[in-house]
């Protein structure tokens, strides 16, 4: 992985500038979580998505008002896609002013209200500019900045962009206000089934805002956000660089509060065109539990896309020979299956991609993420409302394609599991694992009441779960991945360059598949996703295992590590992939950061920091806790939501202190045991105490 030179300052703290009304510093900016960057051309692109502002309905890159060529690539509507087959995610140009004189200087973007500050050499003397996505406001954002003493000559009053999209359809309307020298526009974007549903979506949500001044704008923002940060706060005394740095995750997650009813998250989300804007696991394995920890009404909206496409995965199923559903491993609009069949690689080789039509544990990651929706919320809603439906096709999917050999047992032949480097191979852990979880899922909901099968169907759902292979061997006390990696050649990732690095590109495809070099955790997601399905001891036995041979070619790698590690009780050396992964967009470290930030990381980060080292698990019973601190962290607190309950954990040494606002259920000691719902707890490094 090619690393440029590191572009970006985490500054903690502000307030040396004279900033206009509207952009004044908060408190919650002065406590940290100021991203200071010079204005450089040359970086426009890998700043136009570090910068981008947006929520769950509408994203902008941005771009400098004094480009001269700006781009055509900068407003995006959730959900609005191109024609399939590439089903790109459709992008328009500018709707802020564009071809002003002047010079960047820096920019700023201070998660502590949400805007971005633009500082610009001007004949007349500094000014600076400032953008946001109205908190509170879904599809709504703001600019403010000098106005030339005109509104933009090519501009009407309401303008009106349209993205012409595949079944849904995106409209971006802009109001101007000139007072003085100032100006404030405000754009307001929609989706919807057809042009006249998203205009007057659209022009609803701009009506309450459009004339509103640029203090008023800056004075609720700065509300909106200090009131989400008093209710999320994030503190890690003696590494204030992380801590900076998790809040820069968290604050992309928290955007996401503003959505519509449905929420197609892309793995680049609404800040850049990479992977055309699809959706992956990346947004239901990664995404979309951290979402449900701070944000559970975008994590429900999440849910929402999935649901409203299991007609669809039904006929992908049946269109593939397959009962039950089937979900696309690249998904859009419709649902239908859009990876695409070739690429190309960086030295100008076309390879096939295979991952559409083998890497089938997507459906299983999908009703997996209702389950972590259902369990942060402690409600059945999302089970009732098709969830429970979606569980149980998605078995019937798996146990038709499983097939069983004479002597009983069951496997999944011919696919690809996390680990993209080794292509087509038999009874991957990973999948077998979560394809079995989801069998006794489907079968438990039935057996729980919802008729969404029967009673025989939920015992064949059982008995293939039982008897699918699960390459666990109980003398070494690991998995192997897949049949046949143990004989593979023991290569150790070490001894080709130091991780992260693309080994396919550094040692060719063929090299690698025939190699135990892996690309990101395969095995090892499934100690984070389903621990307690597995064997006592085989978490530090595959770790210890799999973690050498490991590349961490792709950008999901070091959040996972980092989890995994702190939860086998390494929490130094999960420092070292924590660090990494809270730096993979802010640093570009993968030199991808012009396609848009790494949603699957900055998810991948917030659940590393919440369930690796504060260590927040979360029961059938009840909230548990297992803290697991690097050596220099002092006081550990992480706010989220559970339950509909604003929860606060702190930790400091071997002591912890829980505050809920409403009474909770927490589970504690050994054997567990569930205390009467209270809202003060003490942990004293085994169980919870009532306070
Ligand atoms: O979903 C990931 C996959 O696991 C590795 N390649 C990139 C995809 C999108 O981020």
């Amino acid at each position: 992985m090619a690393r440029p030179p590191a572009t970006s300052v985490d500054r903690v703290g502000t307030g040396t500038r004279s900033l206009p009304s509207a952009a004044r510093p908060t408190a919650a900016e002065q406590s940290g979580g100021l991203l200071a960057f010079d204005d450089d051309a040359r970086r426009a692109s890998v700043d136009a998505a570090r910068l981008a502002i947006g929520d769950g309905c509408v994203g902008s890159r941005t771009y400098s008002e004094c480009a001269s060529e700006p781009s055509d690539q900068v407003v995006a509507v959730a959900g609005v896609y191109g024609e399939e087959p590439e089903a790109r995610l459709l992008w328009g140009s500018p709707w802020f002013p564009v071809g002003l004189s002047g010079k960047g200087l820096s920019w700023e973007l201070d998660v502590g209200t949400g805007e971005v500050r633009h500082r610009l050499e001007r004949s007349r003397g500094p000014v600076t500019t400032v953008r946001a996505a109205a908190a509170g406001h879904p599809g709504v954002q703001y600019w403010w900045g000098p106005s030339d003493g005109r509104v933009q000559s090519d501009r009407p009053e309401a303008a009106l962009a349209i993205l012409s999209g595949d079944g849904r359809h995106g409209v971006i309307v802009v109001a101007e206000q000139v007072d003085g020298d100032e100006k404030t526009v405000v754009m307001a974007g929609a989706a919807g089934s057809d042009f006249r549903a998203a205009r007057r979506a659209a022009d609803a949500r701009l009506a309450g805002l459009r004339s509103r001044s640029a203090t008023d704008l800056g004075g609720s923002q700065r509300r909106r956000w200090s009131d989400r940060w008093s209710r999320r706060p994030v503190e890690i005394s003696g590494d204030r660089r992380a801590e900076a740095r998790v809040r820069f995750a968290l604050f992309r997650l928290l955007c996401l509060l503003d959505h519509d009813d449905e929420l197609a998250l892309g793995a680049r989300g609404l800040t850049g065109p990479g992977y055309r804007g699809h959706v992956f696991w990346d947004t239901d394995v990664f995404v979309l539990p951290a979402v449900a920890s701070v944000a559970p009404t975008a994590a429900r909206a999440m849910v929402e896309y999935r649901l409203r496409r299991l007609d669809t995965a039904r006929h992908n199923a049946e269109a593939s020979g397959f009962a039950g559903a089937r979900f696309p491993w690249e998904s859009a609009a419709s649902g239908s299956e859009v990876t695409p069949t070739e690429g190309r690689r960086p030295d100008g080789e076309t390879v096939p991609i295979r991952t559409g039509e083998l890497e089938l544990h997507i459906g299983a990651d999908i009703c997996w993420a209702i389950e972590q929706y259902r369990r942060w919320t402690r409600s059945d809603e999302v089970l009732t409302a098709g969830g429970a439906e979606l569980t149980a096709e998605v078995a019937r999917f798996w146990a038709s394609r499983a097939t069983r050999d004479p002597d009983g047992s069951v496997h999944l032949r011919g696919v690809i599991g996390p680990d993209e480097y080794h292509e087509d191979v038999d009874d991957n852990a990973f999948t077998n694992a979560m394809a079995a979880w989801t069998l006794r899922r489907a079968a438990e909901i039935v057996t729980r009441g919802w008729r969404v099968g029967t009673d025989r169907e939920a015992v064949a759902w059982r008995e293939v779960a039982e008897r699918l292979a699960t390459g666990y061997d109980p003398t070494t006390r690991r998995h192997e991945q897949f049949a046949g990696y143990d004989q593979l050649q023991p290569v150790l990732a070490e001894s080709v360059a130091p991780p992260p690095y693309p080994a396919d590109l550094l040692l060719g495809r063929t090299q690698v598949a025939g190699s135990q070099l892996i690309k990101q955790a395969d095995v090892l997601m499934l100690h984070a996703m389903i621990p307690a399905d597995l064997p006592a001891g085989s978490l530090s036995a595959d770790l210890d295992h799999y973690l050498p041979r490991t590349t961490h070619g792709s950008s999901l790698s070091p959040a996972s590590h980092a989890e995994l590690l702190a939860r086998a009780g390494r929490p130094d050396a999960a420092r070292h992939w924590f660090d990494l992964a809270l730096a993979m967009d802010l640093d570009d470290l993968t030199g991808t950061g012009a396609g848009g930030l790494h949603y699957a990381t900055i998810g991948g980060a917030w659940q590393a920091f919440l369930h690796g080292f504060v260590g927040v698990r979360l029961t059938s019973d009840g909230l548990g806790l297992c803290p697991s601190i690097p050596a220099g962290w002092g006081r550990v607190v992480a706010g989220f939501v559970y339950a509909g309950v604003d929860v606060q954990v702190e930790v400091d040494g071997d002591r912890a202190w829980l505050h809920a606002s409403e009474p909770i259920a927490v589970v504690g000691g050994d054997p567990p045991t569930v205390l009467t719902p209270t809202a003060r707890f003490d942990w004293n490094g085994r169980e919870w105490r009532r306070r």
